[in-house]
């Protein structure tokens, strides 16, 4: 089954937006399977963020990820790495359209509150670098009749 990572940033986690993320993917339909609070170290985030290291916002990035704690989040389902990138929205939440996460809740690009894997790839790469086989739980949702046909 498909999954992808997802990770409440520390704006989101300050400004009390946990409930309101697990909210909308919950009422999606997908599945939560792996969940945890952490401070961040700066080498998982410079990790996390490798493919962005040439660029000029690199290194405030990095120090934005670590400066609080952030909530990592693996989510499973059909089509979910697309799909959850688009419950958030576009990078610049002034240009994310209004009922994504990002649209709904951000005003500037370095505080846009959430990230998500962008591709397949990159979220079995994400998602091994964040979790451990063992902190990931696989279960079925009792209500997967009603969700898929
Ligand atoms: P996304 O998070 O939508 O996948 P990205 O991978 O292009 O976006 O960039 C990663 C993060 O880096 C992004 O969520 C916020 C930050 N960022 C991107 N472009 C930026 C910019 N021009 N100025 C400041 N921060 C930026
Ligand atoms: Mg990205």
């Amino acid at each position: 089954m498909e999954r992808t990572f997802l990770m409440i940033k520390p704006d989101g986690v300050q400004r009390n937006l946990v409930g309101e993320v697990i909210k909308r993917l919950e009422a999606k339909g997908f599945t939560l399977v792996g969940l945890k609070m952490m401070k961040v170290s700066r080498e998982l985030a410079e990790k996390h963020y490798d493919v962005h290291k040439e660029r000029p916002f690199f290194q405030g990035l990095v120090e934005f990820i670590i400066s609080a704690p952030v909530v990592a989040m693996v989510w499973e389902g059909d089509g979910v790495v697309a799909s959850a990138r688009k419950i958030i929205g576009a990078t610049n939440p002034l240009t994310a359209e209004p009922g994504t996460i990002r649209g709904d809740y951000g005003v500037s690009i370095g505080r846009n509150l959430i990230h998500g894997s962008d591709a397949i790839e990159t979220a079995q790469r994400e998602v091994a670098l964040w979790f451990k086989e063992e902190e990931l739980v696989s279960w079925e949702l009792a209500i997967g009749p009603w969700l898929y046909e």
